[in-house]
């Protein structure tokens, strides 16, 4: 256990107004700085039963009456003692009682502290730590399950799948190395091969989830694009199911980016509806295309509207031009008026009439198909974090330099550099280094085998 000197104390709950907020308390001294302020003897409470009590101020005039819960250490989720006052939800009375717990000697939390003492403390793990914000922000039914599994250790776990697989490989060619009279025969090196093989494998498909996994966690941005006067805004409107945005038959109606959130498919999606290109002299209509390509190059997803009553102009060509196929729903907007008079070079087209809402379903089917690239399932782990991908990258590539090596029968010595290499990126991961572990392993070999 760190022994962290101060005991800190925060205002868990939004500040605002419900029926109950909670101060909490974490470390050595919880239980003696909330004795001070408490109605009863404190010290004298037993774990994890509930208290009624009244939190005093300096002249014993009563701040609230509220119910206390002890978790002592170390089965606390930070490890240390921790204190939790749930207190009357008003503003006003839960500072009150957060500035009795300061005055008497806690000290106001830094953000994240109580987690990082959990994990100071080796209660969570990073991955856990990480899960916790991920929680708690989570958009969409998938990153609350993402952010669930991995709290659960689910991450975790599969990372120390690998860890101990490697550790195993590693172990085998360090006694090899220790007892070269008992080397390895060639069957034995081509199942070290094997074992190589088959956990990279399962390490690149874990690193696949990423994009999936930033999608699920950040939400996605789409973009309505296309050139002026075909519907965009209509689309956006008809999708929002509301007026939102000025529609007129004017060419050029909308200059500004207006951005929605809205919820299609289970997933949240920010919707971004932009001044329509063409080629103009207007330098308000110039910013607003400048801003219109900008919104559109970063966006996850682009609806390219066009209009089918008419024949594509010269300045839909041009920016079609531009566009990634992949990320791209070319729509034919109108279609009341007219069938699309030619065809475009798209993967996903769709057939709408945004003013009277058809087709709509369609283009809802096919956003869902083009923002996940695997169906996404519920017990699916998916790593969802840069971080982890950067670590996890790493790894795979210091095995696959030893897997390479193996195979031109370098030295187990060089060799086990890079694997323990690949074991210290993939420690990143989880936030604890494994130099024990892999130490014990080398030794419960030597007693077992040798
Ligand atoms: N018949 C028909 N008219 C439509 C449809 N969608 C839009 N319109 C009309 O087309 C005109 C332009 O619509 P907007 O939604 O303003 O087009 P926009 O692409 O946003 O235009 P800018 O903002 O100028 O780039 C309006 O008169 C709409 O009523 C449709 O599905 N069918
Ligand atoms: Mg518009």
């Amino acid at each position: 256990m760190i022994n962290q000197k101060e005991t800190i104390a925060a205002i868990s709950t939004p500040i605002g107004e419900g029926a109950i907020s909670l101060v909490r308390l974490s470390g050595k001294d919880s239980i003696a700085i909330i004795n001070k302020k408490f109605s009863k003897d404190a010290t004298k409470f037993k774990d994890r039963t509930a208290y009624v009590g009244k939190i005093l101020d300096s002249k014993k005039n009563v701040v609230d009456e509220v119910i206390l819960t002890l978790f002592k250490t170390p089965n606390s989720f930070t490890g240390e003692d921790i204190v939790e006052i749930a207190c009357h939800g008003g503003r006003l009375i839960t500072q009150r009682v957060f500035e009795e717990v300061l005055n008497a000697g806690a000290k106001p939390s830094g953000p994240g502290e109580f987690t990082m003492r959990a994990f100071l403390n080796k209660k969570i793990d990073l991955t856990q730590a990480e899960a916790i914000q991920d929680l708690i922000s989570a958009k969409n039914k998938f990153a609350l399950k993402a952010a669930s599994n991995q709290l659960c250790g689910h991450l975790s776990h599969e990372i120390k799948k690998f860890q101990k697989v490697l550790i195993d490989i590693a172990a085998i060619m360090e006694v090899s190395l220790d007892f070269p009279e008992e080397g390895l025969d060639d069957i034995e090196t081509k199942s070290l091969i094997d074992d190589i093989k088959n956990v990279l494998n399962s390490m690149q498909e874990l690193s696949n989830t990423f994009e999936d996994g930033k999608i699920i966690k950040d939400g996605v941005s789409i973009c309505i694009a296309g050139s002026v006067n075909v519907g965009k805004s209509s689309l956006m409107n008809a999708i929002l199911k509301k007026d939102r945005a000025i529609v007129t038959n004017i060419s050029g109606t909308t200059r500004d980016v207006l951005k929605e959130d809205i919820k299609l498919n289970e997933m949240f999606y920010e919707l971004v509806d932009t001044a329509g290109i063409r080629k103009t002299t207007c330098a308000i209509e110039q910013e607003g295309i400048k801003r219109s390509k900008k919104e559109q190059k970063s966006a996850d997803i682009t609806l390219l509207v066009l209009d089918a009553s008419k024949k594509l102009s010269e300045d839909d060509l041009v920016f079609m031009k531009s566009l990634n196929r992949k990320k791209t729903i070319a729509i034919w907007n109108k279609i009341d008026i007219s069938d699309p008079q030619e065809k475009v070079d798209f993967e996903n087209v769709v057939k709408i009439s945004a003013k009277n809402r058809t087709g709509l379903d369609n283009l809802y089917k096919m956003i869902e198909k083009i923002t996940f690239k695997s169906k996404i399932s519920n017990d699916e782990i998916f790593i969802t974090k840069k971080r982890h991908k950067l670590a996890l990258d790493g790894a795979i590539s210091y095995l696959k330099k030893a897997l390479k090596d193996l195979e031109k029968s370098i030295s187990f010595e060089f060799i086990t550099i890079d694997i323990k290499s690949s074991l210290k990126e993939l420690s990143k991961i989880i936030g604890f280094d494994l130099t024990e572990d892999i130490l014990s392993s080398i030794f419960s070999n030597f007693c077992i085998g040798k």
